[in-house]
């Protein structure tokens, strides 16, 4: 055995299983004694020994010290090479995108995405697999499982000294750490799937202004070089584009709500024709147009399906999307006789469907899109996808949109978030739930004051993958009316304190496409709350963040 390799001795943690995104925990839980070695073993273990792999996050809080942490423990376990961008700084959409391209075995991603970041906020980590994908639910519980017996880890005698704010080859015993540009290889694979000369001839210099909002996350430094060298936009429209530790204080979760400043400024100057916020990792997006015009995710997903030839010159094989998310793309879908896919609430679900080659276009309400270019979503490609699609069209967002709806008709669509709640009360709230709609006793029963939203069916969602029809249960209660309305509830599994309520509420109309949210859902709301009892298990009549 070499030298330099001791194990430690250590307490197992329990509580180590893996979210929606991996695991999210406040950074003081990752602070403690051993937190991340043992997760880091883990996940080495879980993952059978991954011998190249990429090391990276969005450059929040705790991040340096966490990336020589699982330095060390990689190392001591053998694991021959590690790439790691400078500064630790990587976007996660560039982490899938550098997996694939070096054919790592794997990478594990520090972040908490949309999270708020600095000693008091959270962090993250996650494993990705060779295709670049989040480890899917079956390696992610096996990971868990190994947590929970783990007795040691692997560590370096002697920890090494690499310094990762400047390129350069590091040989730690047998394994080697390259520390390497973030940005050059996603820029090349933008390169090659966007018309870059044709963007930067009808955008840069001035003739098409857009603002981007990078909350202080991982995307300043894709932005300048992708959005500004490249495409020619003003340096000056790019904001909040250093990422910090803190993020500055923002809450890096591009919504309506957090990405305060690009709406103002939006709303405040008419010259601005486009508007995009990212997160702190950068592979969610919130599109705006003129005067801060909003588009829903759910219409942001179907109208760039709907137009994805002006994006690339292959038709898409067929779409995909989350449960929760409205279902503006499946009226796409049936248009284009192609085939949708409907996923649990979580990428890792997309990646087999694109491996396969089904679809290439999916997204998710919770403001994510992608593509099958990389196996996360991607901020930077929905804006490109965005303004290739404006230029080609020669319209704004706002008339796209409306086109859209004229067309197909509008899915209205909101969700509520109630956060920090009393875990066993949310849970005593699911399970009262389940037995009710799955017992389908509400099937038939009329709601609303005209008695015009009748029940049609009522369950707990179930997946089965079409690629190896595992099962995957309890995904989503719902109740569906027959005026095509419904409204879905889950506990979101990112959130690192509490449990955090999510209810999805979503309407279809074919000629009323002009009504605002508030007014259109007034009946579905007061319909929700009455059968799923939210203001008495929650203590709350009001939500937290409404999308
Ligand atoms: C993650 C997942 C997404 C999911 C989102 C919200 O995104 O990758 O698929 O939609 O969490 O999940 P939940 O509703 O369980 O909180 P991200 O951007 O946080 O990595």
């Amino acid at each position: 055995m070499d030298s330099n390799v001791i194990d430690v001795a250590v307490q197992a943690y329990q509580d180590q299983r893996p979210g929606t995104s991996g695991l999210r925990k406040k950074v003081t839980v990752f602070q403690q004694p051993n937190y991340l070695e043992n997760f880091v073993q883990a996940i080495y273990e879980g993952a059978k020994r991954p011998r190249f792999v990429v090391l990276g996050g969005d450059g929040r809080y705790f991040m340096p010290e966490a990336i020589m942490k699982i330095i060390n423990v990689l190392a001591a376990n053998g694991c021959l090479k590690i790439v790691v961008p400078m500064n630790g700084i990587l976007s996660t959409p560039a982490a899938s995108a550098l997996i694939r391209r070096i054919s790592a075995a794997g990478g594990i991603i520090l972040t908490a995405s949309h999270n708020p970041g600095g000693p008091d906020g959270d962090f993250g980590i996650k494993y990705n697999n060779a295709n670049g994908a989040p480890a899917e639910e079956k390696l992610t519980e096996e990971i868990y499982q190994i947590s929970k017996n783990l007795t040691s880890y692997k560590s370096l005698f002697k920890t090494p000294k690499i310094e990762l704010s400047k390129y350069n080859v590091y040989q730690v015993g047998e394994t080697k750490v390259a520390v390497v540009d973030p940005v050059s290889n996603y820029a090349e694979l933008i390169g090659m799937i966007f018309d870059i000369p044709k963007l930067k001839s009808k955008i840069g210099l001035g003739k098409f202004n857009i603002l981007v909002d990078c909350m202080n996350g991982v995307m300043g430094p894709y932005a300048k070089i992708i959005l500004c060298r490249l495409i020619g936009c003003d340096e000056k429209m790019v904001i909040n584009s250093t990422p910090l530790p803190d993020f500055g204080g923002l809450h890096p979760d591009p919504n309506l709500t957090y990405a305060k400043d690009l709406v103002e400024r939006m709303k405040n100057d008419p010259s601005i024709q486009f508007g995009i916020a990212f997160d702190g990792d950068g592979d969610r997006n919130m599109a705006l147009g003129a005067g801060g015009f909003f588009v829903s995710p759910g219409d942001s997903l179907a109208i760039i399906a709907n137009n994805f030839h002006c994006i690339s010159k292959k038709s898409s094989r067929g779409f995909a999307r989350s449960f929760a998310t409205s279902p503006a793309i499946d009226r796409v879908a049936a248009k284009q006789d192609k085939p949708i896919f409907v996923t649990p609430t979580g990428w890792k679900y997309f990646g087999a469907l694109l491996d396969r080659c089904r679809i290439d276009i999916c997204g998710e309400e919770s403001f994510g899109i992608g593509s099958n270019h990389i196996r996360e979503k991607d901020g930077l490609w929905a804006c490109l996808a965005w303004l290739s699609i404006m230029i080609d069209k020669g319209k704004g967002l706002k008339e796209i949109v409306h086109d859209h709806w004229a067309e197909f008709g509008r899915d209205y669509f909101r969700r509520y978030d109630y956060e920090n709640c009393d875990s066993a009360k949310c849970q005593s709230m699911l399970d009262e739930l389940e037995t009710l709609l799955v017992g389908k006793s509400l099937v038939g029963k009329k709601f609303g004051t005209n008695q015009d939203y009748e029940v049609s069916e009522t369950g707990n969602w179930e997946y089965v993958s079409p690629i190896d029809y595992s099962v995957t249960p309890k995904q989503g209660l719902y109740v569906k009316f027959t005026n095509e309305s419904r409204f879905v509830l889950r506990l979101s599994g990112t959130g690192s304190s509490g449990a955090t309520i999510r209810l999805y509420l979503n309407g279809y109309s074919r000629e009323n496409l002009e009504e605002d949210n508030e007014t259109f859902f007034k009946e579905l709301l007061a319909i929700a709350y009455q059968i799923t009892k939210i203001p008495e298990y929650s203590g709350r009549n009001e939500p937290d963040v409404i999308t």
